[in-house]
């Protein structure tokens, strides 16, 4: 039996701009900012929150055009820190839960953040899902390296010989490449920043919500309490190098894009890879109006009915 052709709706323009108004004025970063965040005073987390703030401030969000989510883990307390709509929800599940919102609520944008534990070990399975679905949702890895939540144990992206509570002789396992990881689910833009890097976050964040698909963040951000100076090679204050995507790089290549994302560390910051292709998002709401159309003109009994007898 053949498939029923799927009409698949044009992408629609970014929803990601609230309308000018008259009555409403955009909001502040100040109006937006909650509770006084829980990290470690010098936690790279602060530099994330902060750039996500001026993004709102510039793109002139209102709270319900947009929805922060997180799973568990220092990462993950993001969500409390906003003043606006979002849920901190179980670790290693934003991602699932993030989709279901997606899919139901086209007229916003959903922002996952989480750390290296949360979206590479737990929740590694749910990432590569996503990814190869395409769900329209920006999902923004802060990667410190360890569980700084849980106090120092290894975590997926640990380097080899990283002493911690959990491999006390040092780490023997190979760490995954968030990059690679990404490119290689079929996530259709993934980029790499840092949290010591302001603007570049900010570009990237704004890259980020304009590409209509899964969109994927690596951000180095440091924790000063369990892994002090991890990423100081990244850091020209610290003596180390920035190196941006070099200007020839053809983001739509795939194995370009994977060969930058297999440089040894510090590698490259920017964007790697970006395609355009249907999202989940385009299929379904295809799916959802070829259905209506079937049973167009029948009251709700009546298709109730059908449903019955197609069980028989
Ligand atoms: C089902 C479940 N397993 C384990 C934990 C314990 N736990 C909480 S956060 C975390 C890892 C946090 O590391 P990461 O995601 O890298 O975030 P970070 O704290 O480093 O920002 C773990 C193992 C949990 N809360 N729930
Ligand atoms: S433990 Fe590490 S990751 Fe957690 S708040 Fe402190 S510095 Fe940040
Ligand atoms: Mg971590």
């Amino acid at each position: 039996m053949t498939a029923p052709a799927i009409e698949i709706p044009a992408p629609k323009a970014s929803t990601v701009v609230s309308p000018p108004s008259a009555e409403r004025k955009p909001l502040t970063k100040k109006e937006i900012a909650a509770d006084h965040p829980t990290w470690c005073p010098g936690c790279g987390d602060f530099s994330v929150l902060a750039l996500y703030f001026k993004m709102i401030e510039k793109r002139k969000l209102w709270q319900e055009k947009f929805t922060t989510i997180s799973g568990i883990g220092c990462s993950s307390r993001f969500p409390y820190f906003v003043q606006a709509y979002g849920a901190h929800y179980i670790h290693g599940r934003s991602l699932p839960f993030a989709s279901g919102i997606s899919l139901s609520r086209p007229d916003l944008h959903v922002f996952v953040f989480g750390g290296d534990g949360d979206l590479f070990s737990i929740g590694g399975n749910h990432f590569t899902h996503t990814a190869r679905k395409n769900v329209k949702l920006t999902c923004v890895a802060m990667d410190n390296w360890v569980y700084g939540l849980t106090k120092k144990q290894t975590s997926p992206t640990s380097p080899v010989g990283f002493k911690s509570k959990t491999d006390i002789w040092g780490a023997v396992d190979y760490p995954i490449n968030p990059m690679k990881q990404a490119i290689a689910a079929g996530a259709s833009f993934v980029a790499r920043t840092t949290s010591t890097n302001p603007n570049h976050l900010l570009q990237m964040m704004e890259a980020a919500i304009d590409h209509d698909g899964f969109s994927f963040i690596e951000c180095l951000s440091e924790c000063v309490e369990f892994y002090e100076g991890a990423f100081d090679a990244a850091n020209p204050r610290k003596g180390g190098v920035f190196n941006v995507v070099p200007p020839d790089h053809d983001v739509t290549d795939e194995a370009a894009a994977y060969k930058l994302a297999d440089e040894p560390f510090p590698g490259y910051f920017g964007i790697f890879y970006k395609k355009t292709k249907p999202t989940k998002n385009t299929k379904e709401a295809g799916l959802s109006a070829a259905a209506v159309e079937k049973v167009k003109g029948l009251k709700d009994w009546q298709i109730l009915q059908k449903t019955f007898d197609r069980t028989k």
